[in-house]
This record gives C-alpha cells, structure tokens and sequence, in this order.
C-alpha cells in the first residue's frame, strides 16, 4: 500500500526523536540525582618534612546540594577542617591545654553536614611521628545540604581558608574532579617550591648590633580566588651557628602567621609557656642567659603580630625576636617545641 508508506516513515521518525530527546534528558538528569562525593588534601609537605604548604589543596568548590567533599590529612604538621558559622568569632585553636582543640566548641563527627545554622569541626589530623609511607592518612568528610556559599578555615593557621559553593541541581558545575586534582598538584607544587626559596632569605638574617642572626622559620601568604594558602619553610636558619663566650644570639621570625618556639633543655608540656628565667630587653624581645650548659629555656611564641582590621582593636606589635647569652662554652642543640615532628632543630656552638 504506497499511500501509507510516508506517513508509517513519518511515525517511526518522529517516535525516534522522542526517544533521542528522552535520552539526552535523562543522560543531563540522572547524573545530578546522584550524590557526588568530591575529594582535596588538606596540607602537603617535602619528603624532609621542612617546606609546609599550609593549605587547603584546592581551597574552593563548585558542587551541588547534597554532596560531599572528603578531605585527607597527608603531612606530620597538624591542621584542622572547620567551618564556622557566618559572623562567629574563631576560636583559638588549643585550649589551656596544648595539643587538645577547642573546637567550635567541640568537634562534630566524620561525615556532618553543614547548612551554616551549626559549627563544623574535625578534631586535629596529621599522620603519626613514625609514619611510613603505608600508614593510614587521616579523613574527614563534610556534605553540604542546602545551596549557599561557604568559607572554611584551619584553627591553626590563620592564613588557610577555602570556599565551597553549593549550588541547586539545576545548574551546571563548571568543573569535574580532574580539574581539582589538577589544581590541587600545581598549587602544592607552587606552594612547596615557594616554602624552600625561603632557605635563602633565612640565611641572610640581620646580624646587626654585634649579635648573631639566626631566623626561626621563613613563609609567605599566597592568595587564590578561594582563600588563602601560606607557604612555610620550618627551619632554624642557620642550622648550627657557631660563637663565641659572652656572644648573644638572635632569633627572629620570618613567617608572616606561624608561631614558633626556641627551646633548649627540656621541652615544656605547653611551649607556648615561657621559662621563668628570661628577662624582656628594652626594644621588646625576651632574652635567657645560659650559664650551665644543663639550663632549660623556652621562648614561648616567637610570633608576627596578626594581620589587623577596622573595628578590631589593633594588635600588639609581634614578639618576633629571641635572644639567648651564652656564658659558657659547649653544642647546645634546642628544637622547636610546635615543630619539632618536623625536625626543627638547630644547634649553637659556643667556642672559649
Ligand atoms: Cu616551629
């Protein structure tokens, strides 16, 4: 029947592109319904453990209602994930005792959600002392409910925020999961060249008024469209400094936000506790005299002053000098007491 030839043809097109566009919808559809689960590091360091990028690897998202975002903890400096409620006061990051976090107050669990109504918090990861390279790497996941946008922070280091987006279903996400593990291997490669190149500014410390320069770690804030990432060389440079009887040596910090300690002796439970036996020098620094080489000393916090901002009251200006008189010869090798697991050493050898 030649009559019904076109219109059978015409049916069998038209139920084809019916069925195309069910398909191409479906294909645009069915992915967001399900929940991704993204993936970042928190943190990457140097196989010497000295060049630290303090750093969410990347620091911002575009992801959807309803997924999550896995975050790993691979380095032996300590950090946390958190997110603060908009317009909260941050808290500080260890309580009265050292190494135990206040959290938001308190910490949440692997796998919360945040909306912004309640505080999120991991507690403080990093890989154990002695890891090796099959231990375990720490995680924390968060999901993200709702859309909105949503800063993040590590308590410990000022300079560490990130930013997800959280956007409906309805809208596209301009990048896939590939894109960040991009972006994450180039920044921790900026980030840790950046730290190593700070080798050479450390070396070349002060060493004006008859005093012997030594600097207690050098690092700088880089700025990306999330946040900010802080490169950090934790290192005593010099390593060893060698003077003579009656010499003094000064510390001083070239960190912009990290806070450091010089010790030598004992290491105190809490090194942000300064030992008994210093004085305060007249243009601000503290100052020991060691006179048995058996003399415990501590620092405390070797630290710039924060970065200040209107309607904050000003920061007090930084204690970024340390200085240490030795009256009797010998090697004294101190450490850092918050840096120590990352082989923040340095020695002073006193000659007669
Ligand atoms: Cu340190």
């Amino acid at each position: 029947m030649p009559f019904r030839e076109p219109l059978i043809a015409f049916n069998l097109t038209r139920f084809s592109a019916i069925f195309r566009l069910a398909l191409v919808l479906s294909l645009l559809i069915v992915p967001q319904l399900v929940q991704a689960q993204w993936q970042a590091s928190v943190g990457a360091e140097s196989t010497d453990r000295g060049s630290q990028a303090l750093a969410f690897l990347p620091n911002q998202f575009w992801i959807h209602a309803g997924d999550g975002i896995r975050w790993t903890f691979p380095t032996h400096e300590r950090h946390t994930l958190t997110f603060l409620k908009p317009g909260q006061t941050r808290p500080p990051g260890f309580g009265p005792v050292f190494g135990v976090p206040v959290g938001c107050p308190g910490l949440t669990p692997d796998g919360s959600s945040f909306d912004g109504s309640a505080c999120v918090t991991s507690g403080v990861l990093l890989l154990p002392e002695d890891a090796g390279p099959t231990a375990d790497v720490p995680s924390y996941s968060v999901t993200f409910p709702s859309a909105g946008n949503f800063k993040f922070v590590c308590l410990i280091h000022a300079d560490m925020t990130g930013v997800v987006h959280v956007l409906n279903l309805s809208e596209l996400l301009p990048h896939d999961q590939d894109f960040y593990d991009r972006e994450a291997q180039s920044e921790q490669a900026s980030l840790l060249a950046s730290a190593s190149r700070g080798e050479a500014r450390g070396a070349s410390v002060d060493e004006g008024r008859a005093q012997r320069g030594v600097a207690a770690g050098t690092g700088e804030i880089v700025v990306t469209g999330g946040g900010s990432q802080t490169a950090s060389l934790m290192r005593f440079l010099r390593n060893t400094i060698v003077v003579q009887v009656g010499d003094t040596v000064e510390w001083t910090s070239l960190d912009p936000s990290i806070n450091h300690t010089v010790t030598f002796g004992a290491e105190p439970a809490d090194p942000r506790v300064r030992s008994t036996n210093l004085t305060q020098d007249s243009d601000g620094p503290w100052h020991a005299v060691i006179i048995t080489p058996a003399d415990n000393v501590n620092s405390g916090f070797v630290s710039p002053a924060p970065q200040d901002r209107a309607t904050l009251p000003q920061a007090n200006p930084g204690l970024t000098r340390f200085r240490v008189t030795f009256m009797v010869p010998g090697t004294f090798n101190y450490i850092c007491a918050v840096h120590d697991q990352l082989n923040m050493k340095g020695t002073v050898i006193v000659h007669p």
